[in-house]
């Protein structure tokens, strides 16, 4: 979009002076997002929220707008701040368009090496469930239909697979996924999918706030002290389980290549910076988190991992709906390296089990 049609979306918030600089953010595979420069030097964020993939964008910023009021009533962190549209009791513009305020001196990272930041995430995630178990989840909405409900993902993508016009207008995806549809369908895996969503819905674990997209990329941490400054993203706050957000950050944080990654041996599940993470995790949840939920911990990272690795395959057989893709078979990588992150984490599973047990209750 052009500059100018961005500055005038932007002059419809409530907002001091003049917006006059704008630059795309290209992170994160649903909204489109952009910093703004205010003639005041303030900076702010602007987005097009995905209404396809957010259909009820009242009930998403209600959600957000509960979440943020009660963390900043009640917690000593750094939160989102949403700019109301002026003279309107509404956070959205023509439709998509929202405003927050722009968190400065920060950065975030797709991976890392470093051992003390990625404890930093999982406080930041940790802090946040700590901050939030006061909170009552069945006031808020149900933003993504069984979201984490992984029995639904393995439908959708059994759809996707057996779907007559994907095989008609996308053959060669069903061959280039041929190896990746098998490891994934694979009985002893399918078996496992529904081992969480079952103990939530017997009520051996709770349903909680969760973030539900805890992805190290979506955590803003302080550019000189590299503590952790927030946890942004917020769409997808909805009831959920712990185990799901911890899992999420995992996927991400343990890994050593990005989610993309197409060399295969550059991905190792690194047992050093699960271990960090697992520790900032345990130990910021210790008095909240239960020891049904602290033995799921290991297994939610595989879910969460094996839930991206089925989301992707089936965009990729679907032909690219819903994650935005800039290279050729994206989705189709993106799968192939959450499948080999999802083997290490099967060999390693005892391991893994090991260490929560090491800092756990
Ligand atoms: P998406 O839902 O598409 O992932 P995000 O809300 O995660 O969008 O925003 C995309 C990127 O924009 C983030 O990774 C971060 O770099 C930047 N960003 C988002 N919100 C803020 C904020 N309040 N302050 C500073 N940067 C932000
Ligand atoms: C999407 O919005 P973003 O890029 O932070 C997706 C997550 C996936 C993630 C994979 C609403 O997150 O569920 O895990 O991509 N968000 C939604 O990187 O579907
Ligand atoms: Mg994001």
């Amino acid at each position: 979009m052009k500059k100018e049609e961005l500055l005038k979306i932007a002059r419809n918030f409530d907002i001091q002076g003049e917006p006059t600089e704008v630059n795309i953010i290209e992170s994160g595979h649903i909204n489109k997002t952009y910093a703004v420069k205010f003639d005041t030097g303030k900076k702010y964020i602007l987005q097009y929220v995905n209404t396809n993939v957010f259909p009820n964008i009242n009930e998403l910023m209600s959600n957000i707008e509960k979440v943020t009021n009660y963390i900043k009533s009640n917690a000593n962190e750094t939160t989102l701040t949403f700019i109301k549209v002026t003279g309107s009791d509404s956070y959205i513009y023509n439709n998509n368009w929202r405003m927050q305020e722009f968190i400065e001196n920060t950065k975030s990272y797709l991976t890392t090496e470093s051992l003390e930041i990625l404890e930093e995430a999982a406080k930041a995630i940790g802090n946040f469930q700590k901050d939030l178990h006061g909170f009552d989840a069945s006031v808020l909405y149900e933003i993504i239909e069984k979201f984490h409900y992984t029995p639904n993902r393995v439908n959708q993508l059994m759809t996707a697979i057996n779907s007559e016009e994907n095989k008609r207008l996308r053959n060669d995806r069903f061959e280039k996924a041929k190896a990746s549809i098998e490891f994934l369908t694979d009985e002893t895996r399918l078996a496992k999918t529904s081992i969480i969503t079952s103990k939530i819905e017997n009520g051996e674990i709770p349903l909680r706030v969760t973030h539900n997209d805890t992805k190290l990329s979506n955590i803003l941490f302080d550019k000189d002290t590299n503590k952790y400054k927030c946890l942004i993203d917020l769409d997808t706050i909805m009831p959920g389980s712990i185990v799901y957000d911890f899992g999420e950050g995992i996927r991400t944080g343990s890994v050593t290549a990005n989610e993309d990654e197409e060399d295969l041996s550059k991905i190792n599940v690194d047992l050093d910076r699960f271990e960090a993470y697992t520790r900032g995790f345990v130990t910021s949840t210790r008095g909240i988190i239960t020891k049904e939920e602290q033995e799921l911990l290991v297994l939610g990272a595989w879910m969460m991992t094996y839930e991206n690795a089925i989301r992707f395959l089936a965009d990729y057989l679907n032909g690219d709906t819903y994650f935005a893709v800039s290279k050729t078979d994206h989705n189709l990588l993106r799968t192939k390296a959450q499948s080999e992150i999802l083997r290490q984490m099967e060999q390693n599973e005892e391991k893994m089990k090991g260490m929560v047990k090491r800092y756990g209750l």
